[in-house]
Parts: C-alpha cells; sequence; structure tokens
C-alpha cells in the first residue's frame, strides 16, 4: 500500500522488523539480519497487509430496524418509512431507551464481528441520541470500546444525523442546542475526533451544516459529511472549502463536487452498503473521481437503517462488483485511503515508521480479499505489534 509502489506495493519474499509498536525495517527475507535477542516468526509464506479501517459506521445504538427493511422489500421507501416516524428516529427512540451498559454490549458484540476481519482501526459515529445526554452517552461508549489494546476507535459526532420530533417545528431551535451546547461540551469533554452532518433533503441543508462545521472548526474539530446521497445539493464543496476530512456516500456527486474534494485533498468514501439495501440505481461518478485524484476509501456505514453489514470485506467486493472499484482500489480503500480519511499518517501502509498494525491472510493474492463473499481469510491480527486473538 506504499505510495507510487507496484501493484499493492507487493513484496514477495519479505521480512519486517518490529519494534515495539512500529515497523522498523522492511525488506527482502534474503536481507534480513537476524539481531541476537529478536523473537522471529516465520508467518510460512502468508500475506500480510496493513490492518483493516471502517472510516464510517454508526456502530453504537440499540435495537434494529428489520421490520423497516420488510416494509422497504414490499415497497415502502426509505423516504417514506422516515417521514412517518421511522428511521433514524426510531433507533433514537430505542437508544434513549437504553442503559450505557446494554449500548456498550450491544455494540461490542458487533465490533468484534468486524474486528474478525483483520480491522485494527474502527470509527464510530454518534447520531441516535439526538439530545445532549444521549449524544455524550454515545460517544462515551465509542471511546470505551476504543480502551482496549486490540483496536483504535475513531470517535465522530453526528448529533446533525436528524432533527429529532421534540424540535420538529423548530429546527432552528436544534441547531441552536447543536452549535451552542451539544459541540461545545462535545470538545470539552474531548469525546469526538471530528464532527459529520448529514446533508441531504430528510436531514440538513448545505447552509445549516456550513455553520455546524464552522463552529465545530473554531473548536478546532476536523469536519466530514453525509453528501450527496440521494440529491447534489452542493455539500461536497462547501464541506470541502472547510477543509473536510472526507465526504462519503456521493452518489449524486457532481463535477464541481469532485473538483473542490480534489483541490482540498478530501477522501471519497464509498458507502456500497446503502446503495445496495437501498435499492439504489445511480452509483458515485467513480470514473471521475479516480480521473481527478481524489482518494477514495471503502466503508461498511454499518447502521440500522441503509446497510446493517458487519463485513468489511464484503463492502470491499461490493465496492468492485456495484461501483467498478479493482480490488487493489478496493484494499487502498480498506487501509491507507481509509487512514487519510480519519486524518490517520501513521498507519494504513507497511512501511517503516508506521504503526506495526497488520493482517495476515490464508490467501495467495490480495485480489482474493474482495473475492469471496462469506469468506472470512484472516489467519492472524497485529494491533501495535501485538498478536490479538481472532
Ligand atoms: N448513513 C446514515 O447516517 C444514514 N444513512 C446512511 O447511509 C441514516 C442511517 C439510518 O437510517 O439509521
Ligand atoms: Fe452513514
Amino acid at each position: 500500500m506504499r505510495e507510487g509502489a507496484a501493484p499493492y506495493g507487493l513484496m514477495p519474499n519479505a521480512a519486517m522488523r518490529i519494534v515495539n509498536d512500529r515497523i522498523a525495517w522492511v525488506g527482502s527475507a534474503a536481507e534480513h539480519e537476524a539481531r541476537s535477542g529478536e523473537e522471529r516468526l516465520d508467518l510460512g509464506g502468508r500475506l500480510v497487509t496493513p490492518g483493516l479501517i471502517d472510516c464510517h459506521t454508526h456502530l453504537v445504538y440499540a435495537g434494529n430496524r428489520a421490520n423497516e427493511w420488510a416494509m422497504r422489500l414490499a415497497g415502502a421507501t426509505y423516504e417514506e418509512i422516515a417521514t412517518s416516524g421511522g428511521g433514524i428516529v426510531s433507533t433514537m427512540d430505542a437508544t434513549r431507551a437504553a442503559d450505557d451498559g446494554e449500548l456498550l454490549e450491544t455494540s461490542a458484540t458487533r465490533l468484534r464481528k468486524l474486528m474478525a476481519e483483520g480491522l485494527t482501526t474502527v470509527e464510530i459515529k454518534s447520531g441516535y441520541g439526538l439530545d445532549l445526554d444521549t449524544e455524550l452517552r454515545i460517544l462515551r461508549v465509542a471511546r470505551m470500546l476504543g480502551r482496549t489494546p486490540e483496536i483504535d476507535v475513531i470517535a465522530t459526532f453526528l448529533g446533525a444525523h436528524a432533527v429529532p420530533p421534540e424540535y420538529s417545528d423548530n429546527r432552528a431551535g436544534y441547531l441552536r442546542l447543536l452549535i451552542e451546547e451539544m459541540l461545545p461540551a462535545v470538545a470539552a469533554e474531548g469525546l469526538a475526533d471530528a464532527v459529520d452532518a448529514y446533508c441531504e433533503g430528510l436531514a440538513f441543508t448545505t447552509a445549516e451544516v456550513r455553520a455546524i462545521f464552522e463552529r465545530a472548526r473554531a473548536l478546532g474539530l476536523p469536519v466530514r459529511l453525509h453528501a450527496e446521497q440521494f440529491s447534489d445539493s452542493g455539500g461536497a464543496a462547501m464541506a470541502a472549502e472547510l477543509g473536510a476530512l472526507s465526504c462519503d456516500h456521493l452518489e449524486y456527486l457532481s463535477p464541481e463536487g469532485i473538483e473542490a474534494m480534489a483541490a482540498a485533498g478530501t477522501v471519497a468514501v464509498l458507502a456500497p452498503g446503502a446503495y445496495y439495501y437501498l435499492h439504489e440505481t445511480r452509483k458515485p461518478p467513480v470514473e471521475a473521481i479516480r480521473a481527478e485524484g481524489v482518494p477514495m476509501a471503502v466503508s461498511t456505514d454499518h447502521n440500522p437503517g441503509s446497510s446493517p453489514m458487519l463485513s468489511l470485506l464484503t463492502a470491499m467486493n461490493m465496492a468492485c462488483v456495484l461501483f467498478g472499484l479493482t480490488p487493489e482500489e478496493a484494499l487502498r480503500g480498506a487501509t491507507v485511503n481509509a487512514a487519510l480519511a480519519l486524518g490517520l499518517t501513521d498507519r494504513g501502509s507497511i512501511e517503516t515508521g508506521k504503526l506495526a498494525d497488520l493482517a495476515v491472510w490464508n490467501v495467495q493474492s490480495p485480489d482474493e480479499l474482495s473475492y469471496a463473499l462469506g469468506n472470512n481469510p484472516c489467519h492472524r491480527v497485529y494491533k501495535n505489534g501485538i498478536p490479538r486473538e481472532l
């Protein structure tokens, strides 16, 4: 996954030295000089990749929405369900009613499933609380999930996910709450690494998101955006102007949006799971994104409404089959470009000085990682140089 290297940056017959939590040397096995006192591990010729990174999930919530899934299969649309009291608000009700122990336990179970496929970093958004107390509780649970040497959790504040029912005829009031109370509280407690918003007809306008993002930036928090999923609202260009780390979904992304993202170095995070579950037909403009040199990442977008999937390898497969990524682009999207989407430059590739976050696979070629659905060829994971139980 090194920049400018051969396909995948693949090195046959390679060796690696790990010192503490870092990669200290990478080269050919023939050049490797054993040092006394070092432990030597033979991985049996297996493929080693950077640990996988899921850069967009909504993992902390209560309940599920299988009932809505059945309704959609019977013909209801995502928008109809959302405007008739279901959707994000139904998960909000369940989440507000759940205590911290239940939230922690159900999300830890989901996280375990994701981690089994070689994940070493995961991003988790809030956004199913939509009041100050519950949003903070969700972020604290996300922080708790990261309080283990086994995985790094990056937390994102998504209070601007939907307008909660108590503010349905007072949008301005909810925006004030977001900007004047929630954002400063999240920043003061150090509960988020970034701020996200849902910029869509169903949720927030570009102008509303701009106001939220300007406050976030003033508080020193980077921003990223759910943009252009069902319509082109110009959100991606607005977010890129504010230096957004990523814009996510992007089915309706315009040439102007791509240009703004390219200029700002904003990552395009694809969410093929939501496209698949919602039977969308308009694909993100992958060829133009590629042509403009905008880095692409691939995520599960795990959430109970539009993408209840718990497999990043499956998202990689869908990005290839549904959106036309190459298997190499899919793997870059789940490693080095996913790290970029999170503003992290210390991981995502196998290079001297980077974190020793590694996945070891029972495959012959990295093309196999996005190939067989329902197959998890992960053999072992190293997080910060330490082997982790699968
Ligand atoms: N990501 C989101 O945040 C929304 N859709 C998406 O792809 C809403 C998720 C939900 O319906 O709960
Ligand atoms: Fe999402």
